[in-house]
């Protein structure tokens, strides 16, 4: 990502420390550290499905959010950046080998995603998974004022709840997991299934992705814990007597209206021009935009493409735009998948491509979100084909910039979004088959047919944005039974 509007570090402008009504605490800061050549030190906004779901509603209600600056070393103190209020936790290098790479995106990533990547199970790893949870809700229960909500998100903090709340009994503790939750078959694999659940349902409100997420993790309560459920309510048991634990969906979504306003403004219009001048014009344009990581489908995605073109089915010039943002390049598992994607990319290229007109463009790169959004405008369909997704949030910024009512989208029905999105084309990614005929047909749509579904999702999208995720959220934490 290119774009620099980060701030100068600095004192924090907000209340003093442990007088935080509103506590976001996630695994990273929103923002990155940036070096400048003559030493002074900035922080630029950084990509990724958290950041962009939250940072509006962290704006609208102010607060102070907790995270890791991503780099290892000792913690910046609390600073204000970009008009909000941070505190760092500091991670030393062997937490950021044993806690983030290890735990975190070796062990719990590939389980809750279905085992798609065999997950690792290393003790040494879980030792510093409860080391830096504990650091996290030590930072929490610092910064929270008496009776505060605290939100904690996402598998790298699933202790959090407990520990927090062995320590602040007063602040009320929302938690919401952003990956999918496996069924019990495949998460009672961990070995520390139950220290899981039980940091868990130190929160009060428990939200999930899907229905399916949420209904999967009652099971796991029952069959871990062993405790009772009713409905979406978990009867937990308190040295002080019983309490009530809600799980239920909330499914994500973005800012649309923001996403919008930038797509239609008329630079990011002429982008979009100018990026299908610069193909060459072609008939039709695919897109793919993802972190590079083996759950959002990428193989099965240039497979499908490829074979259609040796089978000649996409007729002349449809072209492939793949962006694959850099993610976890110090994980085994996503160098081996890019060393693949881009063994791919070359063999349909060597295959099909004329002198100076390539059928695949890849690009391994992070763009601004102004090029994001004339990429979703210049592209005909869009491909999201993940073989497991909690949400994915790049189909509905699609569905968002197509306010001309146009282009198609192909989604995975193994996504938290095509529960909501259902007007788009639905696949199921390992169908290659079935994935194939869907690309055609969404290549091919009449444009009554495309402004049809399209105006269903984007309704969908419109009534359904991120503040309404937030408000939901937080409303139903409000009303648990404290
Ligand atoms: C996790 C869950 C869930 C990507 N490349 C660039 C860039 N992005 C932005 C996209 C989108 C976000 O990153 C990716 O969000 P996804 O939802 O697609 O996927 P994950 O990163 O895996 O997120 C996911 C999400 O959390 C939220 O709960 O939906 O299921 O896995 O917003 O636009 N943004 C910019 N440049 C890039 O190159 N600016």
């Amino acid at each position: 990502m290119s774009s620099t509007d980060g701030a100068e570090a600095g004192p924090a402008s907000g209340p003093a420390p442990g007088h935080h009504d509103f506590v976001v605490v996630a695994s990273r800061l929103p923002v990155d550290r940036v070096e400048e050549p003559d030493g002074a030190v900035s922080w630029r906004p950084s990509p990724g499905g958290l950041v962009t779901a939250l940072e509006p509603v962290m704006r609208a209600s102010g607060g102070v959010w907790i995270g890791w600056s991503g780099d290892a070393g000792p913690a910046p103190g609390p600073f204000e950046a970009n008009g909000l209020d941070l505190v760092g936790v500091g991670l030393s290098a062997d937490q950021v080998r044993d806690y983030y790479e290890g735990f975190c995106n070796a062990t719990l990533w590939p389980l809750y995603h279905d085992v798609i990547s065999p997950p690792e199970f290393h003790r040494r790893w879980w030792d510093a998974y409860v080391a830096v949870n504990r650091s996290f809700a030590a930072a929490a229960a610092a910064e929270a004022a008496p009776g505060a909500t605290v939100w904690v998100h996402d598998y790298q903090l699933q202790l959090v709840p407990r520990m927090l709340r062995d320590q602040r009994a007063d602040v009320r503790i929302g938690f919401f997991n952003h990956i999918p939750f496996p069924g019990y078959e495949i998460f009672a694999q961990l070995p520390w299934r139950r220290q899981v659940v039980q940091g868990l349902l130190g929160a009060d409100l428990i939200g999930f992705q899907s229905r399916a997420d949420a209904t999967n993790f009652l099971r796991a309560s029952r069959r871990a814990a062993g405790l009772q459920t009713k409905g979406h309510i978990i009867r937990v048991h308190e040295a002080d007597g019983p309490r009530e634990v809600l799980a239920a969906a909330f499914p994500i979504s973005i800012d649309s209206a923001a996403l919008e306003e930038i797509a239609r403004r008329e630079e990011v219009r002429k982008r979009a021009a100018d990026i299908r001048l610069a193909l060459g014009q072609p008939n039709a344009l695919l897109l793919g935009i993802d972190r590079l990581d083996y759950t959002k489908g990428i193989l099965h995605r240039l497979n499908a493409y490829g074979e259609l073109l040796n089978e000649g089915r996409l007729g002349p010039q449809v072209i492939l735009v793949q962006v694959a943002s850099p993610s976890r390049e110090r994980v085994e598992a996503y160098r081996a998948l890019r060393d693949e994607v881009e063994q791919i990319v070359s063999r349909i290229n060597g295959q099909h491509a004329e002198v100076g007109s390539p059928p695949v463009h890849y690009l391994h790169q992070s763009f601004p979100r102004e090029e994001m959004a004339a990429l979703y405008l210049a592209a005909d369909v869009m491909l999201v084909t993940p073989l497991r997704d909690g949400m994915n949030l790049v189909a509905k910024e699609y569905v968002a910039c197509r306010y001309e009512e146009d282009g198609a989208l192909v989604l995975s029905e193994f996504t938290g979004a095509a529960d909501e999105l259902t007007s788009a084309f639905l696949v199921n990614p390992h169908d290659i088959e079935g994935l194939k005929d869907a690309i055609v047909r969404a290549t091919t749509i009449s444009p009554a047919e495309a402004r049809r579904r399209m105006r269903s999702m984007r309704r969908q999208v419109r009534e359904h944005d991120v503040a309404y995720w937030a408000a939901s959220f937080l409303d139903a934490l409000k009303q648990v039974p404290g």
